[in-house]
């Protein structure tokens, strides 16, 4: 048990010792192995019980596991989930006693041929901190868990002879301090180690300075051994550290990633490097790649994958910027660390804008402590070395890429000279490129300003007041939170980037649910914070992504991609159809325009619009061809045209036919007057609607009403009652709205029958709907008439009585039938929709299973709801809106099970089908983390009414 080899390294201020300074990333020519593949491995429970043996261990009886990879995915110790709280206590810079410790070990041979190459040994990442041994001798330790880490070993090895390579791994260290980002703690070394083979004759760090100005290029690429410069598609030949003006070149941005391949030729081998001609540039507080001004679409990633946690393939880190790209976003920033660098090569090549963020939180600490709370390491200058050094690593890293457009110093530590100083060496070292960080809230150094989750009117009065903050370009470096069911709002925050030039956009937090994929008793889920057991733990927070945690894109994406689509299509009010052009640089040549018009959801016709090119920024006009205006003039009930542009071929990112952007013009109104929807006004806000009453004769023999329910001929429907609650979202929840519902009694009404008779021709029930022990109800009529084609009809008022809550989640009508697989409808999908995140809701006629229905959030909540609906057959039973339209909701259980449920297998469906039409029901917001929903999108309690017709189809 004793340990005598000195550890004290875990506890260190500072960032390594025995580390090769830091360098760019190469594809050079140089000889390396990869040390990827299984290692011995054995994980001890404290640094006090990992034995000191790493000189010469015997790894007879150790295990192997997988390099790249975290332990804690392999089998040992279990994943842990903390937003901002550290899970041990804060005492910097000590960590527990209870230190898991993985020891890594395998060997390799030292080709013959390397002799007289330096040989290093590097590391891509490991979390969080590791020394490393060579044959018995300590070489050095490194920490930064998402920075690459060289050592030399040149003097410790010989050509031909095999080495044992031990690494030890501390789970906790001092560095942990600085890296309390959102998200899993997970140890260990989970990128890729190579040992690699530098000639001294070798370029082994190059510097790419390649800019575009007023439509010319310069070119000047640095090195530290000097070499010729070639680029064979420009004919270019010159040598290292000589700047050349390159006139005739593309420039390099998000939409048109143009590259040139080059090779730097010295004595001693050549450097492969992939050139982008562009420049950056902040010019009257609006920030501009290759002067135009930037709107960023953009979403903080983390690296996730459900089985690997943060070590990705090559191939996970391809799949996110293909949906990327093909959901039309076009900036990344790297939340809160340095990627993969195969990320950047890929952002690089696909066109993507990165904020390149430094591996740096410290939020557990607060953002401005003061005594006697501890310093923030971002005041404490014990900590300065090993921050600017982060900053270095990063930055000499990452410097050659053309997608990186802004550094980041790091996320969430509050503010401190340290952070300056990272500041001061980013902006020495690299002058091309702003400097960001959102904490620096008065922007005393940063180049941008930034907040995160500010509100539409926050950023309003941002984009009014020009000269706040130094008059600096001003981005959303996070907001749209997309935990559950959301984000909404996503539109009104797009207005705004396009109202104030200033106002360039944001990053939705966040891509991707961090859910685990786990299985207890055969069942599989995806785990999130104290699933493993996890003392204090952050819940489902961890969960707030774009995708869901196998990648499948959650609703929030598809809105997403529609709100930033790069084409903006609408009926111009003039008989025919506009077509804005939102790209940075391309016109719209490479669009094929199809339409299609639909008649109650039944295509009476189809083909292609000619468009003319569209520059960036403009808009046209366009005519209908004829056959569709004369659609248009014979203005049949729902006639709907959609036009859709899509790439006519095919790209590095998606197939010819990919749909870039669509609109919908209703053909049967006059086109000053569209209409968002299918029919007339649901607005949450009020509902109003006129209540039919069919001539018809009180409900008779082929159905029968009473207050249990009513039936169709054969068909019981069931516990017909309003309903006025939604399992919460987490929107819902966080923020105690969804406890303020509560204490309000929506969750738990109970409905009495007021009357019910004969009265104008109608059956009539009314009822009161209120909750335990308090003195407000929903008092609501109900009119039954028989009509004569067999169908039986609806008309219900609601008029609420005492004092009722200003806002309810839902107002609706519940019912039940015997289980039903399938639901047609006329209205809006395929997705879900509400009032906040129907952007890319489209009117149409769709059919879905009961199971595809539901949008299945890590942790179970509301969901699935198509608003404005104006028919459904849902089984046997159809029901028509007349002519209110209707909220549509199917399940299989109930709001209570959906509420009540922790993860998807709690959810089963049983043999009844439970259908809510909504009058009504509140938007979605983003207040989980982020402003409260607007008003405009809650559900004020007012009388309200809708009419529907029930029929039994067979
Ligand atoms: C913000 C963090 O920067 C981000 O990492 C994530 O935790 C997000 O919140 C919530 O999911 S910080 C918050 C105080 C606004």
């Amino acid at each position: 048990m004793s340990v005598t080899h000195d550890h004290s390294y875990v506890e260190d201020f500072a960032p390594g010792a025995g580390v090769l300074p830091p360098r760019a990333r190469l594809d050079d020519d140089s000889a390396r192995i990869s040390l990827s593949g299984d290692w011995s491995f054995r994980l001890s429970p404290s640094l006090a019980e990992a034995p000191d043996d790493l000189k010469d261990p015997d790894t007879s009886a150790w295990d192997t596991i997988t390099v790249p990879g975290h332990w804690q995915l392999s089998g040992y110790g279990a994943p842990a989930y903390t937003n901002v709280v550290y899970p041990f206590p804060l005492e910097p810079p000590h960590v527990p006693t209870a230190n898991p410790t993985g020891d890594y070990v395998r060997t390799v041979t030292v080709p013959a041929d390397w002799d007289g190459s330096r040989v290093v040994l590097r590391f891509e990442g490991v979390d969080s901190r590791f020394a490393v041994h060579v044959d018995g001798n300590l070489v050095g330790w490194s920490s930064g868990s998402r920075l690459p880490s060289e050592f030399d070993l040149t003097e410790l090895v010989a050509p031909g002879k095999e080495i044992r390579i031990a690494v030890r791994v501390h789970q906790w260290s001092a560095g942990s301090y600085v890296e309390d980002q959102d998200m899993w703690w997970l140890s260990g070394i989970f990128r890729e180690v190579n040992l690699l083979a530098l000639k001294p004759s070798a370029p082994a760090d190059v510097f790419v300075h390649a800019s575009y100005v007023d439509g010319t290029g310069t070119l000047k690429v640095d090195s530290d051994v000097p070499g010729t410069v070639v680029v064979p598609e420009l004919g270019l030949e010159f040598p290292t550290g000589f700047e050349t003006p390159v006139p005739e070149v593309e420039p390099w941005s998000a939409e048109n990633p143009r590259l040139y391949d080059a090779v730097l030729r010295s004595e001693g081998g050549e450097v492969r490097l992939r050139i982008g001609f562009r420049t950056v540039a902040i010019a009257d507080g609006v920030l501009t790649v290759n002067g135009n001004r930037v709107l960023f679409n953009g979403v903080n990633r983390h690296e996730f994958h459900p089985d690997r946690g943060r070590a990705l393939t090559e191939q996970d880190m391809l799949d996110d910027v293909l949906l990327m790209k093909r959901a039309g976003i076009n900036a990344v920033r790297t939340s809160h660390y340095p990627p993969h660098p195969h990320f950047l090569d890929l952002c690089d090549e696909y066109g993507l804008y990165v904020v390149d963020e430094c591996d740096l939180e410290t939020h557990g600490f607060g953002y401005e402590p003061e005594p006697p709370a501890l310093p923030n390491p971002v005041m404490d200058p014990r900590w300065q070395d090993d921050l600017v050094e982060r900053m270095r690593r990063m930055v000499e890293r990452d410097k050659n890429h053309p997608s990186i457009v802004i550094w980041s110093l790091g996320n969430e530590c509050g503010m401190g000279d340290n952070l300056r100083a990272m500041y001061e060496f980013a902006h020495d070292r690299d002058p091309s490129r702003p400097v960001h960080y959102e904490r620096d809230t008065q922007a005393e150094f940063v180049d941008i300003y930034s907040q995160m989750y500010t509100s539409p009117e926050g950023v309003t009065a941002i984009g009014e007041d020009v000269t706040s903050c130094r008059g600096l370009p001003f981005i959303l470096c996070e907001y749209g939170h997309a935990m559950g069911n959301g984000p909404g709002g996503l539109s009104d925050y797009r207005a705004l980037f396009e109202k104030y030039p200033r106002c360039q956009g944001g990053f939705i937090w966040e891509w991707i649910d961090h859910g685990l994929r786990t299985s207890v008793d055969g069942q599989e889920f995806y785990a999130y914070g104290g699933d493993f057991g996890e003392e204090i733990h952050d819940g489902n927070f961890v969960c707030d992504g774009l995708l869901f945690p196998d990648r499948t894109p959650s609703p929030g994406l598809v809105e997403y991609t529609k709100v930033i689509e790069p084409l903006v299509i609408t009926a111009d009010g003039k008989g025919g159809i506009s077509i804005t052009n939102r790209y940075e640089v391309l016109d719209t040549s490479h669009l094929t325009f199809r339409i299609v018009t639909e008649i109650g959801g039944e295509r009476v016709g189809s083909g292609t619009l000619p468009v003319p090119a569209i520059a960036p920024g403009e808009t046209a006009s366009v005519e209908l061809p004829p056959g569709i205006a004369e659609q248009q003039k014979a203005g049949q009930p729902d006639t709907w045209l959609t036009l859709t542009a899509e790439l006519t071929e095919g790209t590095s990112w998606a197939e010819a036919g990919h749909r870039v952007a669509w609109g919908q013009v209703r053909l049967d109104v006059p086109t000053g007057e569209q209409p968002r929807h299918a029919g007339g006004a649901a607005e949450a806000a009020g509902v109003s609607g006129e209540a039919r009453h069919a001539k018809a004769e009180a409900v008779g023999e082929g159905g029968t009403a009473t207050a249990a329910g009513i039936s169709l001929g054969e068909l019981p429907i069931r516990n017909l009652r309003l309903d006025v609650w939604r399992a919460p979202t987490d929107n819902d929840a966080i923020p105690g709205v969804a406890d303020a519902w509560k204490e309000a009694g929506l969750h738990r009404v109970q409905h009495r029958v007021v009357s019910e008779g004969v009265h104008d021709g109608a059956w009539e029930v009314v009822t009161r709907t209120a909750p335990p022990a308090l003195q407000w109800g929903l008092v609501a009529t109900w009119r039954f008439t028989h009509i004569a084609d067999g169908s039986l009809g609806l008309d219900l008022s609601i008029d609420p009585d005492g004092q009722f809550p200003a806002t309810l989640p839902r107002l609706g009508i519940t019912f039940e039938l015997p289980r039903i697989e399938q639901v047609e409808w006329f209205g809006t999908g395929p997705g879900e929709s509400y009032v906040d995140t129907r952007a890319a809701a489209a009117v149409g006629k769709y059919s879905a299973s009961v199971d595809e229905l539901q949008t299945p959030y890590v942790r179970p909540q509301e969901n699935g709801h198509h608003i404005d609906t104006r028919w459904a057959v849902v089984g046997p039973l159809r029901i028509e809106a007349v002519p209110t339209l209707f909220g549509l909701t199917v399940r299989n259980w109930t709001t209570s099970a959906l509420e009540s449920g922790k993860h998807s297998p709690d959810l089963v469906a049983g043999d009844t089908t439970y259908v809510t039409l909504d009058l009504a029901q509140a938007g979605i917001g983003s207040n989980s983390c982020g402003p409260a929903l607007p008003d405009k999108y809650k559900l004020h309690t007012a009388p309200a009414s809708l009419s529907v017709r029930f029929t039994t189809v067979r």
